[in-house]
């Protein structure tokens, strides 16, 4: 893949809770493609760094600054939020989820969004430089909206973070995590029997874990046969920026002999992993 440079996104989520007039939370996180790089707990002053090269090339300043205005957000955010709900009578319990985020290209080019959703549903997104309702919102939002984009202040807030701010903070993270954003690592695997699902039937498992990229193909073979029956969970993540997969297969007893699971992931190189189904377990 040389020449040609990836991109990765770069995304800051915000997730606030509404449970009643007086008990809110809000807290953040910030991921840099597959990593986490920062978490952001309510009630926490700062920004918790967790990547040794999280800071990016910003300097203890700029850090300083961002939070400031972070943290004055937070709270005119939790504020501004429980008067709206009285104008337009929103009904506790609710949520907020924010998406914003940013992707650098060659050249300087770059591409930012912030989205809003309310009870998991995209309402609003900053464009340009206002506040827009999302293409169904509800008619009630309209009268936020405008409130909103009064505040002339904030909007060039906005602007100057989405399309300054996170550029920059993006492309200093890649740099600085390049090599751990760009590395391969192998995925083990094994196989094991699943609960029996039916009399004479085996579930055959194929757990592969570890890896990283997250893209995996797992498949159950009986030699250079796929087996279309394979069924795949989701890839889960471990707790150290690895990603786990199970595959399985339900057979006849008598069948599972000659079955085996295939691996293939970026970091094996073209040398997949081929695991035999032991048919003697097959009792
Ligand atoms: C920083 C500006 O989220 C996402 C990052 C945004 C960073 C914005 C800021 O903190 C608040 C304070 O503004 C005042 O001081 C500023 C200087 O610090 C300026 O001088 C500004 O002019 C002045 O007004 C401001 O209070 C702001 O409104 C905070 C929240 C902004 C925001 N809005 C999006 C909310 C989505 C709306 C959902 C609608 C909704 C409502 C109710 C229930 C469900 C859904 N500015």
């Amino acid at each position: 893949q040389t020449g040609s440079p990836r991109n990765f996104p770069f995304r800051c989520l915000q997730i606030s809770s509404f449970a009643n007039t007086t008990w809110t939370r809000t807290d953040g996180l910030a991921w840099l493609w597959e990593l986490q790089t920062h978490a952001w707990r309510n009630g926490s002053d700062s920004i918790h760094f967790l990547k040794p090269w999280s800071r990016g090339n910003f300097s203890p300043q700029q850090w300083e600054d961002l939070q400031h205005i972070l943290g004055v957000y937070r709270s005119s955010f939790t504020r501004d939020i429980q008067e709206f709900a009285i104008m337009l009578s929103k009904v506790y319990p609710f949520e907020l989820q924010l998406s914003a985020g940013c992707e650098a290209y060659p050249g300087n080019a770059s591409e930012s969004f912030l989205h809003v959703a309310f009870q998991g549903t995209h309402v609003v997104s900053f464009q340009g430089t206002y506040w827009e309702p999302a293409p169904d919102a509800p008619l009630w939002l309209n009268r936020a909206i405008e409130e909103l984009n009064k505040d002339q202040g904030t909007r060039e807030m906005v602007q100057s973070l989405l399309s300054d701010t996170c550029p920059q903070l993006a492309s200093g993270l890649l740099e600085a995590g390049k090599s751990e954003l760009e590395q391969q690592v192998k995925p083990k695997a094994w196989l094991s029997q699943g609960p029996s699902p039916g009399s004479d039937r085996l579930q055959l498992e194929c757990h592969v874990s570890g890896f990283y990229p997250k893209p995996v193909w797992v498949m159950w073979m009986r030699g250079e046969q796929d087996q279309p029956e394979t069924q795949r969970g989701d890839v889960l993540p471990n707790a150290d920026d690895t990603w786990y997969l199970r595959v399985t297969l339900d057979v006849a007893a008598g069948e599972a002999a000659g079955l085996s699971c295939r691996v293939k992931h970026s970091s094996l190189g073209g040398q997949d992993i081929v695991l035999h189904w032991d048919g003697s377990r097959s009792s």
